[in-house]
Order: structure tokens, then sequence, then C-alpha cells
């Protein structure tokens, strides 16, 4: 009994710091001679690399340019992940200049948080490494805003950042943060997994990326009070990410 006690309590702690992140992953962060790069899109746990979640069709993809946002849903193929939906593009990049590739994922109904996860997810990719057009916003309803170039980025750089609903700072706002796990780090507990932070008065954030790899920054903003899919009070959960790539100084890639 008591056993069955400690496990139902451990379930409800573990829940709320379940961590669910939208990644939007390219195939690299600079490509200095420009052409193709690989986007892959998935619904999964970053550092604990899984459970993957089913990722359905998302509402919309595309990737905002100087000369304006492009729609690029229609070169989504399936790619799955552990047997889960998943969805991979290509697309070539032939001009110098930042583009912002971001998604609207369907909205995901998570029964164990009674609520409805959309996680707007963005990532810069810079043509020809111009160092241009990366602070550009895709206007999305929930949008980090960076305040530091994201792309071209050291291990141990600081990211600093503006979180925005409506294009209006949030003060105060929680970001997740996760780090893509290659399979090399092992957290020692569960407090670990998830870094923590909240924005300041201004909506501002920062956090320093202690490894190589990529990094998701997840600023989660409550949504729409809804309905679950069987009619009962069900909240959203909004989330803004991006993510960005560091690349160790030693030489090696
Ligand atoms: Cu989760």
């Amino acid at each position: 009994m008591r056993t069955f006690i400690s496990a139902i309590a451990l379930i409800a702690l573990a829940s709320p710091a379940c961590a669910h992140f939208q990644e939007i992953l390219p195939s690299e962060d600079v490509l200095p001679d420009g052409g193709k790069v690989t986007v892959d899109l998935i619904f999964t746990h970053p550092m604990e690399r899984g459970p993957t979640m089913d990722m359905a069709r998302p509402v919309r993809v595309g990737v905002a340019r100087e000369k304006g946002v492009e729609d690029i849903s229609g070169s989504l193929v399936e790619a799955p992940v552990d047997g889960k939906q998943a969805w991979r593009l290509e697309r070539d990049i032939a001009e110098p200049g930042a583009e912002v590739f971001f998604v609207e994922p369907k909205p995901y109904w998570e029964p164990a948080e009674n609520k409805y996860i959309v996680h707007y997810a963005k990532v810069v990719v810079d043509g020809y490494a111009s160092g241009e057009g990366w602070d550009r916003l895709v206007g999305l309803p929930v949008e980090i805003a960076p305040l530091v170039r994201p792309t071209g980025l050291w291990t141990g750089n600081l990211f600093r950042a503006v979180v925005l609903k409506d294009g209006q700072p949030v003060p105060g706002a929680e970001i997740e943060v996760e780090w893509v796990n290659d399979g090399t780090v092992t957290p020692p507990n569960e407090a670990f997994i998830t870094q923590v932070i909240k924005a300041d008065d201004m909506g501002v954030f920062s956090y320093a990326m202690p490894r190589a790899g990529w990094w998701g920054f997840a600023a989660l903003i409550d949504g729409p009070e809804t309905q679950s899919p069987d009619g009962k009070p069900a909240s959203t959960e909004l989330g803004a990410l991006m993510w960005v790539k560091t690349t160790d100084m030693g030489g090696a890639r």
C-alpha cells in the first residue's frame, strides 16, 4: 500500500516537471556556402531522448526572410521517430541572410495535465554566414525575440532574449531549457533534466549554455480556457520556443 501511495505521489510530482518540447532542428545553424538544409520537426523530451509524442501534421510551417513570410508546409514529409509521427523538410538556401524557420503545431491534447499544448517553435539558419536578419520576428502569437545573435555561438555563451505575447513583453514569464542529449550525458537526478528561468520585469531572460549542441528555450504562457476532447473544462499551454546551437572552441565539430 505504501509503495502504491508513493508511486501515485511520484507520478503527481513528476508530471508538471515533464517538459514536452517541440523541436525544429536544422542540420546546421550556419551554411557558409548556402545549399541544402534539412529541418526535423519532432515533439519529444530532448534531454531524456524521449519518449517521443505523435506530432500531427502542423497547421503551418514557414520561413521568415527579408522578403516576407513564406509558407513551406507543402514541403513536409513524414519522418517517424521511435514509431511516432514526426516531420522533415528540405530547403535550398540560395541567398545570404537569416531564414527563420517556424512551426505552428496542431494543438496536442495532454490528458495527464488536462490541457492542450501548442508550442510555436522557431530556429534561425544563417545563409552564407551573413550575420544579417537574425532578429527578424515571425509575428507568432507568442514568440522569443533574441537579444543575442542566435547563430555561430560558442559553448558557454550567454543567450539573452525577450518573451513576447502578441508582440508585448511578458514580465516574469517562465522559461524551461533543455539540451538535445546525444546520449553522452546522464542527468544525476530529475532536477537536472529541465533548467528553469524566470524572465525579469521586462520579459528578458538569460542562460549560459554549458555544452555543445542544440539548446531549446521554451517560454510557457497560459492560453485560453477551452474544452477537453470529452467536453470538460481544460486549459491551453502556449509555448514560445527557440532553438540555438553552440559549438566548442576546440575546433572539432
Ligand atoms: Cu512531457
